[in-house]
């Protein structure tokens, strides 16, 4: 079903003719009300009247999350304090927070767009959802929650953590629908198997997953495992949050983009340039319709690229593919580009394996030693034998140097012995020293 036929099936040139008025008065409102934009458009000779079509975007200048960390935390709000009914904040790896506020028409729309999202990937208003994101500062709980009641499912506000109750939950309320990290879907699965419960036997038939980087194999042992349909959900905290992009259960082939509320670029990451549809670079996103904290030209830091072929659903918006890693996730490992993800999609398609895996790269001398850990499925666990672990583990290794060009070492570990995560997870770590 598609939530705002009239939006999301817009002809192409109606959808452009919406978003450069749009633009115009983004440029007009940031010029006016933010220092920090003001100064960046006159820094490089560029007023908002000289926006007049949409090939003026690369004219403008870039924001970038340091610079809403400059603005800590609210130099970058463009409208009075007193208009501003909820504020979120990402707490980021490395300094300090960025606050994100949002007026009552930005909560209605992200709620539009959640709702259309939530739509897109196959519920309706009979649905049940089962809400595992996080509830609170984090983008996530809150925001499925607003879509999921403008949708008028019904939404079981359970958040993050107590893994053991949320397999009850499950169970007994009857979900249709689940919501949370890719990651948790799988923990949940595991959870329940300790439980005794098989989730394929519950009525839940839908899940919708985001906030992490996955891939097409995890989403196969996913649906493989739960009985149910896996979609894609992509959002930010600094943009919206999630529902700025959703795949639709009917094609499942890429994100569509809500691009009546953001205008997307690719651009290389290295020159800042901006680079043709369907190569693959930085997301960088122009909002709207944001009112509290517009953003121009924000560098996500997100790997994608953009597809403006017809989908089989009907909706007229560009697609983003699969979020290939962050920009700054990429390991450099003896001079070779490896994302985690492909180290993921390599390690998911051997029989035997689990989905969970550790990636640590430390130095040996001046090389770098790359070791990954993945945990061996149950049911290898109890009938394999040592050689034919080894012989595993050898596979592996090839099959990282054949595909990836580097030599890794694999060890696999027994079932349940790393770390396992609730919200967003994280697998890598990088001893070396950063220069
Ligand atoms: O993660 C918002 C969100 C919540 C999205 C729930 C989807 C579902 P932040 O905490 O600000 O916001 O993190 C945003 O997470 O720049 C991506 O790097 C990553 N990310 C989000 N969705 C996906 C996805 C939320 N579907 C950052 N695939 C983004 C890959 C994703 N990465």
């Amino acid at each position: 079903m598609i939530f705002n036929v009239e939006k999301e099936t817009l002809p192409r040139d109606e959808l452009a003719a919406l978003q450069l008025t749009r633009l115009k008065n983004q440029c007009e409102r940031v010029y006016a009300n933010v220092p920090f934009y003001r100064k960046a458009f006159d820094e490089i000779g560029v007023t908002p009247a000289q926006i007049s079509s949409l090939a003026d975007l690369p004219r403008l200048p870039f924001t970038e999350k340091q610079d809403l960390r400059d603005g800590y935390p609210y130099q970058m709000f463009a409208v009075p304090k007193d208009t501003i009914v909820r504020l979120h904040a990402s707490s980021g790896t490395t300094g300090k927070a960025t606050v994100v506020g949002h007026t009552q028409r930005d909560l209605d729309n992200w709620a539009e767009m959640m709702a259309r999202s939530l739509a897109a990937a196959g519920l309706t208003s009979l649905d049940l959802i089962h809400n595992a994101f996080g509830y609170g500062l984090f983008t996530g709980g809150l925001g499925v929650h607003c879509g999921a009641e403008r949708l008028g499912a019904t939404v079981i506000p359970v958040s993050g953590g107590g893994t053991k109750r949320q397999v009850d939950l499950l169970r007994d309320f009857g979900a249709t629908a689940l919501t949370c990290t890719p990651s948790y879907a799988l923990y949940l699965y595991d959870a329940a198997r300790e439980a005794g419960v098989d989730i394929r036997e519950l009525p839940l038939r839908v899940g919708v997953f985001g906030a992490e980087p996955w891939t097409d194999e995890m989403r196969a042992d996913i649906e493989r495992k739960l009985g149910i349909s896996a979609v894609n959900v992509y959002g930010l905290s600094e943009v919206m949050g999630p529902g700025v992009a959703q795949e639709c259960a009917v094609a499942k082939c890429g994100m569509h983009l809500y691009e009546d509320h953001f205008l997307p670029e690719i651009i290389d990451p290295v020159t800042g340039d901006v680079l043709p549809p369907g190569a693959v670079g930085e997301l960088v996103l122009t909002t709207l319709t944001k009112e509290a904290v517009p953003l121009i030209r924000y560098r996500t830091r997100d790997l994608t690229s953009l597809d403006y072929t017809p989908c089989a659903c009907g909706r007229t918006h560009v697609r983003i593919t699969r979020i290939l890693g962050r920009s700054d996730d990429m390991l450099i490992i003896r001079g070779v580009n490896v994302f985690p993800q492909q180290i993921e999609a390599i390690l998911i398609d051997m029989e035997g394996i689990s989905p969970h895996y550790e990636i640590e790269v430390s130095k040996a001398g001046n090389l770098d030693n790359l070791e990954i850990k993945v945990e061996f499925s149950e049911a290898m666990f109890v009938s394999d034998e040592v050689r034919h672990i080894q012989n595993r583990e050898q596979r592996l290794q090839k099959a990282i140097k054949d595909y990836l060009g580097v030599t890794a070492k694999v060890r696999l570990v027994e079932p349940q012995s790393l770390r396992r995560f609730e919200g967003k997870s994280s697998r890598v770590r990088d001893l070396r020293e950063k220069k």
